[in-house]
């Protein structure tokens, strides 16, 4: 088995390998959300037809730069059964985990850290997108009053630089509404999501950022 591919294919590849974060407390998601679910290590995790947006347009598309403005790859999103499930090619990243999250503004800009009040690259993106309004960062697949809709799990990138996640979100749509990310960034950090910490699980600088927006 390919052990070192970090590509996710496109969502008709109904055989996709996935990884979470070695050592994370990962749960499975429940029912049909399950093919959101991540598979430690080289596992193969088999997207059965009836549950993967195979058949879907991409109903979102993010153009993924790096604060210095260069292209680092992309993410298409999908609406599946009024979950949103997102799939994230990221090139151009260290190597290592990186967090990974729905940011509240579609705004790519530097901008002052709400915490340290610096200037950051990426700081216009804002904060975690929290329509729960939990206001507490956490493990991605709790409830949205429990921690941030927005967390996601951790991309981990190998020697080539590329990380890939595809995740089903069951707490954000497309569509409009106030759990809407269409219009709202996702950030790559430098650092692991230790899936705790808030604001941001101590996942550290935002790396790449990108604007959702209708595919
Ligand atoms: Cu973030």
């Amino acid at each position: 088995m390919k052990t070192n591919s970090s590509r996710v294919d496109a969502p008709d590849n109904l055989g996709v390998t996935l990884r979470a974060a070695a050592g994370s407390a990962w749960r499975p998601l429940a029912g049909a959300m399950a093919i959101g679910q991540l598979v430690s290590g080289c596992s193969m995790m088999n997207l059965g037809a009836t549950n993967s947006a195979s058949a879907a347009e991409p109903a979102a598309r993010v153009q993924l730069m790096t604060a210095a403005g260069a292209p680092a790859g992309e993410a298409t999103l999908y609406s599946v059964k009024g979950a949103t499930e997102i799939v994230i090619n990221a090139t151009g990243l260290k190597p290592g985990v990186h967090g990974f999250h729905i940011h509240t503004n579609g705004v790519c800009a530097p901008a002052p850290d709400a915490a340290t009040g610096q200037t950051v690259a990426f700081g216009a993106a804002g904060g975690h997108f929290d329509p729960g309004g939990s206001a507490k960062h956490g493990q991605p697949g709790e409830s949205p009053t429990h921690n941030h809709a927005g967390d996601l799990p951790n991309l981990v990138v190998e020697a080539d630089g590329r990380g890939a996640v595809r995740y089903v979100n069951s707490y954000v749509t497309i569509a409009a509404g106030p759990q809407s990310v269409m219009g709202r960034a996702l950030v790559v950090h430098a650092d692991p999501d230790d899936y705790m910490t808030n604001p941001a699980g101590m996942s550290g600088a935002r790396v790449l950022c990108g604007v959702i927006k209708p595919a």
